[in-house]
């Protein structure tokens, strides 16, 4: 089972001063446990690039490359797994294509999708935004921690919460029943990638333990 517990997800914008490698390899030398290549305006061939280039980095660590919504490029990559949105039958779709060992996550905003999600489909959920945030555009209303409870109480595969999060939210999050934490900005945007993932590891090895 993928460990949620510090989630990168890739900014093509907030890596872009210090390269998107170079941010991924910063940010798993500090800790965090899944990385997401996430940019929507790439093409394919330029997602793929970018994929193996992260292969590389993560080779060997145990980390897994989770692509965000392009089933095909998750294919042709063979990375670990994909993460998708609830626009069309996108979960289904990715376990067909991608087969029973891939990760698959979808994004849930509500206690009624999530009671929805399949778990022979689905891994995990990602549930936010928890609070609003700049990185994602025409997000959600944001949930706060007593929305969060209530999606993931409804959920029946494991979740990580997303949106506006931060080492000092670790707490919070896990009280609600998230098993994880997905940030953009947190580490892309940190003046240390590397320090701000091992700040936030810390965070959640202390909650995550005491939740045991
Ligand atoms: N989905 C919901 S909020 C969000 C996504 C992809 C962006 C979270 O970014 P940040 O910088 O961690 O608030
Ligand atoms: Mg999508």
């Amino acid at each position: 089972m993928i460990d949620l517990s510090v989630y990168l997800i890739t900014d093509a914008a907030q890596c872009a001063a210090r390269g998107l490698v170079a941010t991924v390899a910063a940010a798993v030398r500090g800790g965090v446990t899944a990385v997401q290549l996430r940019d929507k305006h790439a093409s394919d061939a330029e997602l793929i690039a970018q994929g193996r280039a992260l292969q590389a980095v993560l080779a060997g660590t145990g980390v897994p490359l989770i692509i965000n919504d392009r089933i095909e490029v998750a294919k042709a990559l063979g990375a670990d797994g994909v993460h998708v949105g609830q626009s069309d039958a996108a979960a289904q779709e990715a376990r067909a294509k991608l087969g029973a060992k891939a990760i698959i996550g979808l994004s849930v905003q509500t206690p009624a999708l999530a009671w929805a999600v399949d778990p022979a489909l689905v891994d995990y959920v990602g549930i936010g935004p928890v609070f609003a945030t700049t990185t994602k555009r025409d997000h959600s209303p944001p949930l706060g921690f007593d929305g969060l409870a209530a999606v993931c109480a409804a959920s029946p595969v494991p979740a990580v919460a997303i949106g506006g999060l931060q080492a000092a939210h670790a707490e919070a999050v896990w009280a609600a029943g998230a098993q994880g934490m997905a940030l953009v900005s947190a580490i892309c945007a940190a003046a240390s990638p590397e320090q701000a993932a091992r700040e936030i590891a810390a965070a959640t090895q202390i909650v995550g333990e005491s939740s045991r």
